[in-house]
């Protein structure tokens, strides 16, 4: 019998498809992102893995089972690297790593916060299609990337064996946890993974086309 997880990513196939093959990872894999695009990216991505650490933490506030709350606390230390790399990035590229959120990048991060006040499988579910399409968007990028790309590192990041391995440890805690969920819970963490994921599409579309508040 397939996994919930993994039924979760085959009832999204299309927008999987579509995420790897979105100019802005296109661009990224063959390093020809304009720089007002990766400047997008790096301030509105810094932004995310900042407030993720929050919908993280209100996660762990519920009490998780221990093997899933040590990978939450991995999750959080590798955040605070992560969010350092990016104002690292945005210095070696002469602009300033702070920068408001744009209408997605909040939209995207106040739904995961909101999922996980909802509840642990809400919150998991949300953040599981986070990580995994990132995982997944990225090793398809890593297919298509020059070792000399200028954005090797980032793509490193997101499609090597220690992100790899969480992602997959994750799963695992989330199968276990959610179990054979009843019908009607599998069509409620159905709808939040898909609304995460296209929350995931929409903020690649946001770097992509410089998508700010308008006026
Ligand atoms: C991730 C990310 C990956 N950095 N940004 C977005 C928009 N989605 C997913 O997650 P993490 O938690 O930074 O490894």
């Amino acid at each position: 019998m397939t996994v919930f997880t993994e039924q979760l990513v085959e009832a999204n196939r299309n927008v999987w498809a579509t995420m790897a093959r979105h100019p802005f990872v296109l661009g990224l894999a063959d390093g020809t992102l304009p720089d007002s695009t990766l400047r997008a990216w790096v301030q509105q991505d810094r932004i995310f893995v900042i407030e993720e650490r929050r919908g993280v933490a209100t996660l762990r506030a519920h009490g998780l089972p221990s093997r899933l709350d040590d990978l939450l606390a991995d999750l959080d230390r590798s955040l605070v690297v992560e969010a350092e790399a990016f104002t690292r990035t945005a210095a070696d590229h002469g602009f300033a790593a702070e920068a408001e959120p744009w209408p997605v990048c909040l939209g995207y991060t106040s739904y995961l916060r909101c999922a996980a006040y909802d509840g642990v499988l809400e919150g998991l579910t949300a953040l599981y299609a986070a990580e995994r399409a990132y995982l997944d968007t990225w090793t398809a990028a890593a297919e298509r990337s020059p070792a000399d790309s200028p954005y090797h590192g980032w793509i490193q990041n997101w499609s090597g064996e220690p992100f790899r391995a969480f992602v997959a440890a994750f799963g695992r805690g989330l199968d276990e946890l959610a179990g054979a969920p009843s019908p009607n819970l599998a069509d409620r963490l159905g709808l939040v993974f898909a609304g995460a994921v296209r929350f995931e599409l929409a903020f690649w579309e946001m770097c992509w086309s410089g998508q700010a508040w308008p006026g």
